[in-house]
């Protein structure tokens, strides 16, 4: 945590949602995130409100999928792009640390300067080999920036995880017979609809709670793993998300109701 962050006062009943404005607003005004970035994040919080700000039983036991599917994963990559930079740097590289994972920048607005900026504000965070950079392959079938990819990085890649992404690349990855893990506040977007393991949280909780499934699953047989992958079930886990934030607001809806009457 930067020093700045620290005037948030931690009791703050909107302690979270303030902190991942203001780490994207500092990513904007370090050249890490896109302006763009400033409405999606503005998109995620509104659906981080519906869900009722928490990480939900079934996003848990995806993000433990999730761990599963890249602990067996042969080379796995974690992608990305400017918002998932400013949120989560050293949380991502603990991860690719404990699963063994390349990190890789890709970006929807890509300029070379962001990708340089972006690769450098990783390795700040203790990263030692970040992958985009070279962009020596292309993702078949993507008119857009986002096809451009290194062939030792996710292009190769068996199982990537895929956070705050467009649903064009999504497809395309899925397409290309890649294992992918996404993780997106709305259920109703097309990525985490193509997506394996759809994981319906704010990445900010999201990262750190795979990481500890990961340390958790480590010393589990193949056989184990291959099962907790086995008996995941993705349309379920999209259904629930729907129905938390369709009927957790009217049940919080009752909730106040009830409180004002009392
Ligand atoms: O850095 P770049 O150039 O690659 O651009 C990245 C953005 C995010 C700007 C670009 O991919 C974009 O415009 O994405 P969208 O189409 O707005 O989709 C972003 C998705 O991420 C939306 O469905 C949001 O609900 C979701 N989202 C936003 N913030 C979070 C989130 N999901 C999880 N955690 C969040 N903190």
């Amino acid at each position: 945590m930067s020093e700045d962050e620290v005037e948030i006062p931690e009791d703050h009943p909107r302690y979270q949602s303030l902190l991942t404005r203001h780490r994207i607003e500092e990513g904007v005004e370090k050249g890490i995130t896109s302006k763009q970035g400033l409405i999606a994040e503005g998109r995620g919080e509104a659906f981080d409100y519906l869900l009722g700000e928490e990480t939900t039983p079934s996003a848990d036991e995806a993000e433990r999928v999730a761990a599963a599917h890249l602990l067996l994963a042969d080379h796995p990559v974690l992608s990305v792009n400017g918002n998932v930079a400013a949120l989560v740097p050293g949380e991502l590289v603990e991860l690719a640390e404990v699963v063994d994972a390349d990190l890789e920048v890709n970006l929807f607005n890509r300029t070379e300067e962001r990708l340089q900026k972006i690769a450098e504000h990783l390795r700040e965070h203790g990263a030692e080999d970040v992958k985009g950079l070279k962009a020596d392959a292309r993702i078949p079938g993507l008119s857009h920036e986002r096809a451009k990819v290194d062939a030792d990085g996710i292009y190769d890649a068996d199982v990537v995880l895929v956070p705050l992404e467009d649903g064009d690349r999504a497809e395309a990855l899925a397409e290309m017979g890649k294992t992918e893990i996404v993780i997106d506040l709305n259920p109703l977007s097309r990525s985490p609809q193509t997506a394996a393991v759809p994981i319906i949280d704010n990445i900010i909780r999201a990262i750190p709670n795979i990481t500890e499934h990961a340390r958790d699953l480590q010393d589990e047989p193949r056989a184990e793993l291959e099962r907790i992958v086995a008996e995941f079930d993705a349309e379920e886990t999209l259904e629930a998300a729907e129905r938390q934030i369709r009927e957790g607001v009217a049940e919080r809806e009752r909730e106040q109701e009830r409180k004002r009457e009392s």
